[in-house]
Order: structure tokens, then C-alpha cells, then sequence
């Protein structure tokens, strides 16, 4: 495409937005930008907005004298301006395929990873799995790293690492990942997508441009398993319960990676993070990175040295036998459930944050089982209150200060205190990383 004096709108000016904008510009384009917040929100930022044409404080009829419009994830896409672009066949892209049409002519491999939880674990660990093996990889996307803010359009990278969300996927056109993985699907974003379906069909699309020299790979531990028809790709199934192919698998307690005629194992307490979840990541990235070409130990000795990712089942401290774990990052129900599931002792859990419609009834087996007190705060208080109160102690608090001190206050020695909210953290923060920072540090200020 010849992006040369091409007017091309940006609309939400945060991270992905503020990404294209630089790119446009760099690539000889010209953006027009536009955020739906006032200048006044915007302070921090206008700096950089006033290099470019712009407006802020509404989407106007502007927008519409463009020839492309990129929107950020998370601007809706009914909103009235993208409505009337779409009567007047304006295309609208996301970020993710802007990018893809920079990227798609240069070598680089494209490895896409989406599913409702673990993108992020499986997406940081193929990353470090390559990179260790010695390849020049690149991590991004939905991970916090816009795609379009790396010279992906250089063919510099041999593999691009992108974790998608369905955000971004509800405005691709041709974007085709060379791997797409699929990690799971249960209910996440419903006050966006109100029904599962609707959800479901948004994440299918990382398979839609995909061709036969293309690879799906898809849990057949969850309803992907039913994905016969996942697009035109080469599908390989996995699973932490059977064996599904001939390349990985986690039998007796060990992850099991072949490639030729070389067969490794890994003990499952050889990863150094927890649960059964975090193996069913390791056995997708062990997978994607045997169609890499790599060797199986190369897989096994990048598996061995992962850190793990901050604000995901993150140990913070112990005091006075008292375990903190920072798992800021499960915003559904069910990564609370895989949380629940990782610990052996029992749980004073903290829960609770902004609403996003979610049934949190397929929690109360696992809250009756595992949980000595439930600490519950934010937007979704009545909600929760109300669902677990017959079956667990459980206290209201106004916010993380309070719910930290009366975790610790009630809790015994030799029992876990979890942040594992189960919500979104925009009722009381500006994202989960900072909800996560501000629970350490309230864990810190216990220490002190
Ligand atoms: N805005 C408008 N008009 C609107 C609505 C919003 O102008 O009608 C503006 C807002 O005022 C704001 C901007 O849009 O300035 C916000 O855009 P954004 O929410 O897309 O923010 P980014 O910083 O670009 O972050 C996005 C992803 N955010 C979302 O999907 C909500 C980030 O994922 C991602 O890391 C980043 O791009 C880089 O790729 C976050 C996320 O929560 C982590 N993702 C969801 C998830 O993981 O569950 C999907
Ligand atoms: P995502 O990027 O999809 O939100 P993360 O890797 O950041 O996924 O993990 C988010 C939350 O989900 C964390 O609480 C984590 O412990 C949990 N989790 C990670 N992987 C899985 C999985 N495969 N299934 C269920 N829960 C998971």
C-alpha cells in the first residue's frame, strides 16, 4: 500500500493509538487524531498530540474526510462516527491490522496467541523460549506493546510474538498469523460482546485469513476442542490430559517434547510457575516452538529458567507465616478458579473490582472448598456479597488498604492472602498493573 499523503484518522489517543499515529507519520502519512477525552484529561499527552493534526473532547464529523480510520481496542465500535464511516464505506482497522499490513510483506514470522485467560503467560513464555534458543524475536501487542510502535515493516524480526484480544480482532481485515493459538474461551467481556457467541465468533477470527501453510493450534482440553472448522490452517490440538499429537504432551507428570528423533521430559515442579494452567501454557508454547524448529532441549532449559510474569499468581512476601500472592491480573472467573486451584493451603481471598456482567455462581464449589474468608470490595461488592455469603465469611471493605489490613488481620499462620479479583480494575484504578503495584505495596507497608 502507498501510504504517502494517505489521510488516515486515529481514534483514542492512549498506548495503540499514540503507536499509529508515530507510524503514519513516519511512514509519510497523515493522521488526523481524535480522543473522546478533554484536553484537560489529555494533559499529559498533549505534547505529543499537538505535532499532529487533532481534536479532542469529541469524534467529529472530521473523521469522516479521512480515508482510513485505525481505532484503538478499546473504543467501541458502535459508536455513532464509526456507524456513519461505515455508510460511507470508510474501511476501519485496528491497530493489530495496521500493523499486519506493514509486517505482512517482510519475513517475519507471525505467532499469534489469544484465548479468554493465559495470553499473556503463554505469549511472554514462546518469547523467552525463542530468544533464549537464540533468535531475534520480538514480544508485543495486546501484552501492553503496541505492535505498530517496532520497525515490524523492516523484516528485522525472524518471529513477531503478538498476543491478540478479541479488541483487536473485531477490526482485522486480512490479518493472517503464520501460528495462531487458541488458548481457551469462557466468558470474559460481556458488557462488550452480551453473548458468548458473539465473543466466541470475535476470537475465531485469528483463523479467518489463515492458509493450508498455516498452523492453528487449539486446546482440546476446552470447547476449542471442537474446532474441526477452525479456517483453512494445519490444526494441531494439545492437552495436559491425553495425548493429542506427537510432539507434546503432559503425561505422568511430565511435559513430553519430541521433535525428530530426539524425545525430552520436564518434571511439572521443574516450571518454575504454578498450577495446572501455567503447564497447559508451557505444553502450547512447547508446541509452537517445536514447529520453530527448535530442539527439545532448547524448550526444556528456556521452561526451566521463565520468571513469570508480575501481578499473575505472584508471590509478594510471607509475614508471620502468612503467604501474599499478587494475581492482579484475573479479571474473570476463571482465572480466580485456576488461582484457587494452585494453592494447597487454605485462602483469605481478596476479590471484587469493576463490572464487566460476568456469572461468578461456577466459583461457589471451589469458595466453599478452598476459601477461609472472603475479602470483597469495588463496583461488583453487592454482586459477590450476595452470590457467597451462605457458603464463606464474608466481608465488605471500601477499598485495597482496608481489604489487605483485614486479610492479614483475620487470616492464620500457614494460610494464603490473595488478590485475585475476578474483575476488571477500571472502578478503582487505571489498569490491573496498577492495582497490583498498589497491593504489594500496601504488603510492604505491613512488613515495615
Ligand atoms: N477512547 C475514545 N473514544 C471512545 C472510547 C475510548 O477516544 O469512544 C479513547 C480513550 O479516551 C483513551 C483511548 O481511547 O484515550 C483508550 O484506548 P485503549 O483502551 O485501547 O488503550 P490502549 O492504551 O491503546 O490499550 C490497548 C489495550 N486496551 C484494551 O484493549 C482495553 C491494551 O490491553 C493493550 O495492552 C494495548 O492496547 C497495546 O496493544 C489491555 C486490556 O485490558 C491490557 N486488554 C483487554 C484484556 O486483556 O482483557 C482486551
Ligand atoms: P491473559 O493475558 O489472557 O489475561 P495471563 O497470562 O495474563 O492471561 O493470566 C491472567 C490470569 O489468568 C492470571 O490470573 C493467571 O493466573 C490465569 N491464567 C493463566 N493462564 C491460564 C489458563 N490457561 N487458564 C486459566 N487461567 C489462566
Amino acid at each position: 500500500m502507498d501510504w504517502k499523503d494517505k489521510r488516515v484518522a486515529v481514534i483514542g489517543l492512549a498506548r495503540s493509538g499514540l503507536a499509529a499515529a508515530r507510524k503514519l507519520k513516519e511512514i509519510g502519512a497523515e493522521p488526523f487524531l481524535s480522543d473522546i477525552r478533554s484536553k484537560e484529561e489529555l494533559k499529559d499527552i498533549m505534547p505529543i498530540i499537538s505535532d499532529f493534526e487533532y481534536e479532542v473532547g469529541e469524534h467529529s464529523e472530521k473523521i469522516l474526510q479521512n480515508e482510513l480510520i485505525i481505532v484503538s481496542p478499546g473504543v467501541p465500535l458502535n459508536i455513532p462516527i464509526l456507524e456513519k464511516a461505515r455508510e460511507k464505506e470508510i474501511p476501519i482497522w485496528s491497530e493489530l491490522e495496521f500493523g499486519f499490513q506493514l509486517a505482512k510483506d517482510a519475513p517475519s514470522k507471525i505467532i499469534a496467541i489469544t484465548g479468554s485467560n493465559g495470553k499473556s503467560t503463554t505469549t511472554s513464555l514462546i518469547y523467552h523460549i525463542l530468544k533464549e534458543s537464540g533468535k531475534n524475536a520480538l514480544i508485543a501487542g495486546n501484552i501492553g506493546l503496541p505492535f505498530t510502535s517496532f520497525p515490524i515493516e523492516k523484516g528485522e524480526y525472524e518471529y513477531i510474538v503478538l498476543e491478540v484480544s478479541s479488541f483487536q480482532l473485531d477490526a482485522i481485515e486480512q490479518f493472517r498469523p503464520d501460528i495462531a493459538v487458541l488458548l481457551n474461551i469462557t466468558p470474559d467481556h460481556l458488557n462488550r460482546y452480551h453473548t458468548l457467541d458473539a465473543y466466541r465468533s470475535s476470537k475465531l477470527r485469528v483463523f479467518e485469513n489463515q492458509t493450508e501453510n498455516d498452523f492453528a493450534i487449539l486446546n482440546f482440553d476446552d470447547e476449542c476442542k471442537q474446532l474441526n472448522k477452525a479456517g483453512l490452517a494445519k490444526k494441531i490440538f494439545y492437552s495436559v490430559k491425553e495425548k493429542v499429537n506427537g510432539n507434546v504432551c503432559f503425561q505422568d507428570d511430565k511435559i513430553w517434547i519430541k521433535s525428530g528423533d530426539i524425545t525430552s521430559h520436564l518434571y511439572s515442579n521443574e516450571l518454575p510457575i504454578r498450577g495446572l494452567h501455567n503447564i497447559s501454557n508451557a505444553v502450547a508454547s512447547s508446541l509452537v516452538c517445536v514447529l520453530c524448529g527448535l530442539k527439545p532441549g532448547q524448550i526444556i532449559a528456556a521452561l526451566k529458567n521463565y520468571k513469570g510474569l508480575e501481578h499473575r499468581l505472584e508471590w509478594v512476601a510471607e509475614i508471620e507465616k502468612r503467604i501474599f500472592i499478587n494475581d492482579s491480573k484475573a479479571t474473570n472467573c476463571v482465572s480466580v478458579e485456576s488461582a484457587l486451584t494452585s494453592f494447597d493451603k487454605p485462602i483469605n481471598l481478596i476479590m471484587g473490582g469493576s463490572n464487566k456482567d460476568e456469572d461468578f455462581s461456577p466459583l461457589i464449589p471451589l469458595i466453599q472448598k478452598n476459601i477461609r474468608n472472603l475479602i470483597v470490595l469495588g463496583e461488583t461488592k453487592t454482586q459477590i456479597v450476595k452470590m457467597f455469603k451462605k457458603f464463606v465469611n464474608t466481608i465488605e471493605v471500601s477499598d485495597l488498604q482496608e481489604a489487605v489490613q483485614t486479610a492479614y488481620k483475620i487470616s492464620k499462620p500457614g494460610e494464603y492472602i490473595l488478590l485475585s479479583p475476578g474483575c476488571a480494575s477500571y472502578d478503582m484504578y487505571d489498569n490491573f498493573e496498577e492495582r497490583g503495584k498498589h497491593f504489594k505495596q500496601l504488603v510492604n507497608t505491613i512488613i515495615k
